[in-house]
């Protein structure tokens, strides 16, 4: 008996000590200066519209292939720790199959892996777009939260070889951090994934090995330097992020 007292007694005093280390600890926290509240921020996360507008044209890009148009438009919202297509660097295989032959898969399950190891947010899938259909594609009520302010869309321009029009990681932030951009407006030329030899519109299938890196075709036949596309991706609104 008298053993479990003096268990029980020595629990109650750690717990006493505890508590005043506790209080001591809030006391001094609460003594900090002004500059301490300014640490604590809100994240929050922003909607955006984003819409795809064709400039592929006869004059400009032609002669155009029969039934042209983009394959769905696609991508991911993610952090500054990945990078999945860069202008100077070989493409995956998700992005050699979207630009040879516009399927998604691959891509999509690099996207679901990265979310997974907390990288990226979400994946974004457009429609495509065949010019006889219309202009544009829209992605509208797309939520990007803070951590994962950077934009990566691809499309490819098809039919084709293996050419597409992409952005990398576009940050959707103010350089500083501090504010969600309220307009983005790019223009898009087209680029050469390296995946495919094909130098016109309806070239046979034709792997390269090994790849080259991914490259500019502006100004390359058939392009001229007038943009095939452009993004306007536009914020809805700010919400802030609960805890
Ligand atoms: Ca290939």
């Amino acid at each position: 008996m008298l053993r479990l007292e003096t268990i029980t007694y020595s629990f109650e005093m750690k717990n006493i000590i505890l508590s005043l280390l506790l209080f001591g600890t809030l006391l001094s926290c609460s003594n900090s200066d002004d500059n301490a509240k300014t640490i604590i921020t809100v994240k929050t996360i922003a909607t955006y519209n984003i819409t795809f507008t064709n400039f592929w044209n006869e004059a400009d890009h032609g002669p155009l292939p029969s039934s042209p148009h983009w394959s769905p438009l696609v991508g991911v919202n993610h952090s500054s720790e990945i990078t999945f297509l860069e202008t100077g660097s070989i493409a995956s295989q998700g992005i050699e199959d979207i630009a040879e032959n516009g399927v998604n898969t691959n891509f999509n399950n690099d996207v679901i892996e990265s979310i997974a190891n907390g990288t990226s947010e979400q994946y974004i899938e457009g429609s495509s777009l065949f010019l006889s259909n219309g202009n544009t594609i829209e992605i509208n009520d797309l939520k990007i939260s803070q951590d994962y302010p950077l934009l990566t869309l691809i499309s490819m321009i098809a039919p084709s070889p293996d050419w597409m029009v992409f952005i990398n990681g576009v940050n959707l932030r103010n350089e500083n951090n501090e504010e969600w951009k309220t307009l983005v407006n790019l223009d898009l030329s087209v680029y050469d994934s390296g995946t495919d030899s094909g130098s016109s519109y309806s070239a046979a299938n034709s792997d390269i090995k090994p790849h080259l890196p991914i490259s500019s075709l502006q100004g390359i036949v058939p392009f001229n330097n007038e943009k095939v596309a452009s993004l306007a991706i536009t914020l809805q609104s700010i919400a802030t992020l609960d805890n």
